[in-house]
């Protein structure tokens, strides 16, 4: 049990979700390493939404709105850590969820399709291998996609990614929304709009953003994608992060 007074006790907090999911089969092994790396990343960029997240993520909230087939992929290290937000996020959107995993095994997809459903998620994607469809140039497990879902998806929200599939994705003409904290990966650099956020603060503001956009017209929400730059956010987070250096560097 966390003191809440602790200093760390967010953080500490988001640990114990990570060391549960493992427990009960949800998280990959690897996924406790992704996470570790992910809270270096939010350290520098002071563990708090910045306005480049927040212009990224208006971008995306767009692009979700202006979707005919959006599908929000999940993993283990999503599971874990906003199950219940991500299935609040895909009704608002009318979106589907998709199970795609790197370390896929019938257990893990089996535990994570039980925590989606226990949180009000009707239609999950991605549980039947006989509904799988190979992507061409991956070879891992992510490469198998459902046909009904992420396959016909116009828009993609990937959230904790290896590059291999984002590259894919967008080979294939899809737009791939990823969340990454970490601005250097494959992922956020190939990525049509990357968010440099905790995932943990993204999909609730995502779901405020997407309520909020939805009264405007298909042309503004189109006007807010065109204007974004992904290269241009993705320099400005590292601004974020070289600043917090250096104001550490004059102490
Ligand atoms: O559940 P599986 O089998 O699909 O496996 C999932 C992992 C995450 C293990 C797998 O996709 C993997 O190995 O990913 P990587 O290559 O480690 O990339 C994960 C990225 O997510 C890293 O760049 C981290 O910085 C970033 N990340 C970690 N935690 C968070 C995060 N980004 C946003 N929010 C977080 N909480």
């Amino acid at each position: 049990m966390i003191n809440k007074d602790h200093p760390r006790y967010e953080s500490l907090k988001l640990r114990d979700k990570i060391v549960e999911a493992y427990k009960s089969g949800i998280l990959a092994d690897a996924g406790m390493i992704a996470h570790g790396r992910g809270e270096a990343f939010d350290y520098l960029i002071g563990e708090k939404t910045t306005q480049t997240s927040l212009n990224a993520i208006e971008s995306a909230a767009a692009a979700l709105l202006l979707a005919n087939n959006p599908v929000i992929s999940i993993n283990g290290n999503a599971t874990a850590l906003v199950a219940e937000k991500i299935v609040d996020l895909a009704h608002v959107l009318n979106a589907k969820i998709e199970i795609n995993l790197f370390y896929r095994t019938p257990q893990r997809v089996k535990a994570i399709e039980k925590i989606l459903k226990e949180h009000g998620a009707h239609e999950i994607m991605g549980t039947e291998d006989n509904d799988q469809v190979q992507m061409e140039d991956i070879s891992s497990h992510r490469g198998k996609v459902s046909h009904e879902g992420i396959y016909k998806a116009d828009v993609v929200l990937v959230p904790l990614e290896d590059g291999d599939r984002t590259e894919a994705l967008v080979k294939e003409g899809k737009f791939v929304i990823a969340i990454d904290l970490n601005p250097l990966s494959r992922t956020s650099k190939t990525a049509s709009i990357t968010i440099v956020d905790n995932i943990t603060r993204i999909i609730p503001c995502l779901i405020s953003e997407v309520s909020f956009l939805k009264k405007k017209s298909p042309d503004e929400l189109k006007k807010i994608v065109c204007n974004f730059n992904n290269a241009r956010n993705l320099e400005e987070s590292l601004k974020v992060m070289l600043n917090s250096i250096k104001e550490f560097d004059s102490l």
